[in-house]
């Protein structure tokens, strides 16, 4: 993906959920910078699973390692049971990255991976704030007095 001026590569290993292939997810752990844990905004049992799930990633990684909770299935308005305000302040909590999606409607995806790839190691120099919305202003003076009246007069002290 494109992000600014970079390219990244994200290489995305998805883990089978059920009981029969536990045991397989702490080598995926290990070997991962990123755990996106996903629960279903419609299943407050499944926003209650993540618990285990982000408790199992610190023991592999401790906190060498960026964790995204991932509230899924918003287009399901009607059956909702965790509120997104849930979804926010146990990430708060667990001091965890946080966002809703649905993948059916294709709603925040794009979103998320790049909320991902922006929080990698080597990619802090990227800012909500774009490079060239900034304005570098110097207001290095050695002499007080001489800016001042420059000031005054609508001239330059630099
Ligand atoms: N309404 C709705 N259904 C979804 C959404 N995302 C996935 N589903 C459905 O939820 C069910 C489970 O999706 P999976 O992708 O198999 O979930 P999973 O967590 O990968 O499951 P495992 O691989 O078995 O661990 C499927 O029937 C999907 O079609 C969504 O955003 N909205
Ligand atoms: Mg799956």
């Amino acid at each position: 993906m494109y992000l600014e001026d970079r390219t990244v590569r994200l290489q995305l290993w998805d883990t089978a959920g059920q009981e029969r292939f536990r045991s397989l997810i702490p080598s995926y752990i290990r070997d991962s910078s990123v755990a996106v844990i996903v629960y279903d905004v419609a299943s407050r049992q499944s926003f209650l699973n993540t618990s285990k799930w982000i408790e199992e990633v610190r023991t592999e990684r401790g906190s060498d390692v960026i964790i995204v909770l991932v509230g899924n299935k918003t287009d399901l308005v009607d059956k909702r049971q965790v509120s997104i305000e849930e979804g926010e302040a146990k990430a708060r909590d667990l001091n965890v990255m946080f966002i809703e999606t649905s993948a059916k409607a294709g709603f925040n995806i794009k979103p998320l991976f790049r909320k991902i790839a922006a929080a990698l190691p080597g990619m802090e120099t990227l800012s909500s704030a774009k490079q060239e919305d900034m304005v570098d202003v110097n207001l290095k003076s050695s002499n007080t007095n001489a800016s001042q009246s420059q000031q005054q007069s609508g001239g330059c002290a630099c």
